[in-house]
């Protein structure tokens, strides 16, 4: 008799428990939070990039996937599409505000058609180095931009590392600011980018990525720049002759999510994809870090003819587009080019 009484309590505690929610994270009671989202429905994300499959960048959106997928029990599905097969970094935004895309990773400079303050990471020489870019991006400023791109229609939930930019071309070496005279060089569609270059000499072409490479092929343009990654894996050497440690400008991505889908999400699940986001971007950046290093050498193995900028020839640069930097800071918003320059200066302390 006192084992059965013994078991009648047993169920009954069992029972209380579940009801309050005292088992698993997966109770649908009204009104919880839940990974699964609580009514059962898979949800997909479709992400697209611009580089492809072998870059950091993709290789840091499939680590989104796994763990977005794992941490919602299959609740949210990832789709990853690379190579620009959903398009460029402006229409692939464009397809997040109509809500027909949920997720890409494009650089700051098109993200500034949008939000204009993005310009900010456009000033050239703006970084002096890596761990500087960290820092900031890291600070108030960074973060603040992230949060207008809600009036956007748009979710900034981390930055992610495209890194230094390098010129590369197909007609001679650039050593100083003289060599970049009359070369028709392909920029981002950015007005900061294209004014640069036009103070530096040379004569930009503004141009999607997912047409770059023809164009190089082609002889449209004579040249363009990207980090060192990008020029390797994207096999620009095919195409291109000379290359110089310009690092001219330190690009950042920023991954994008629909704001429509965003919302759509149960509290647990945007807390998931955030945090996601935020993990995946360490893991491409240290890949994207080891990578150009590396793929420098690589480049010339390939035979590509390496210039080293030297000091004095880098400050001719800095000093040549200096006017274009101070026509920005208005239309960059002086605040924020302020606020970023105080945050640069304090992260080399
Ligand atoms: C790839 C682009 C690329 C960027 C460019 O989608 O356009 O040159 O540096 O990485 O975002």
């Amino acid at each position: 008799m006192k084992k059965f009484i013994a078991l009648i309590c047993s169920v009954l505690l069992i029972t209380v428990l579940a009801a309050c929610g005292g088992g698993s994270d997966s109770s649908s009671g009204e009104g919880s939070e839940s990974a699964s989202g609580g009514d059962g429905e898979v949800k997909t994300i479709k992400a697209g990039i611009g580089l492809n499959s072998d870059h950091p960048q993709y290789k840091g959106l499939l680590k989104f996937k796994e763990i977005v997928e794992e941490k919602t029990d299959g609740a949210i599905k990832v789709e990853t599409y690379h190579s620009g097969q959903l398009g460029d970094d402006r229409t692939m935004t464009e397809a997040l505000q109509l809500g027909t895309q949920e997720v890409t990773i494009p650089s700051t400079a098109p993200l500034a058609n949008f939000v204009p303050e993005f310009s900010v990471f456009d000033i050239p020489f703006l970084f002096p180095n890596e761990e500087v870019a960290d820092k900031v991006l890291a600070g108030d400023t960074a973060q603040g931009l992230l949060d207008k791109l809600e009036e956007q229609n748009l979710v900034g939930l981390s930055y992610w590392e495209n890194g230094f930019r390098d010129l590369t071309n197909s007609k001679h070496e650039v050593a100083t600011v003289e060599d970049f005279e009359g070369l028709k060089i392909r920029t981002m569609e950015n007005d900061l980018h294209l004014d640069a270059f036009k103070a530096l000499g040379a004569n930009p072409t503004p141009m999607a990525f997912t047409e770059l490479f023809t164009a190089l092929q082609q002889g449209t343009v004579d040249g363009q720049e990207n980090p060192y990654a990008t020029i390797y894996l994207q096999k620009f050497y095919e195409v291109q002759d000379y290359v110089s440690n310009t690092h001219h400008i330190y690009s950042p991505f920023v991954f994008l999510m629909s704001k429509s889908f965003y919302d759509g999400l149960s509290e647990e699940q945007q807390k998931i994809v955030k945090d996601a986001a935020v993990e995946a971007g360490k893991y491409e950046k240290k890949l994207n870090r080891e990578a150009n290093e590396k793929y420098l050498k690589q480049l010339q193995e390939e035979g590509m003819t390496y210039t080293e900028i030297t000091p004095e020839a880098r400050q001719e640069m800095v000093d040549a587009v200096q006017p274009v930097i101070e026509e920005y800071k208005s239309k960059i918003g002086e605040e924020t080019v302020d606020k970023i320059y105080e945050e640069v200066e304090k992260a080399q302390k």
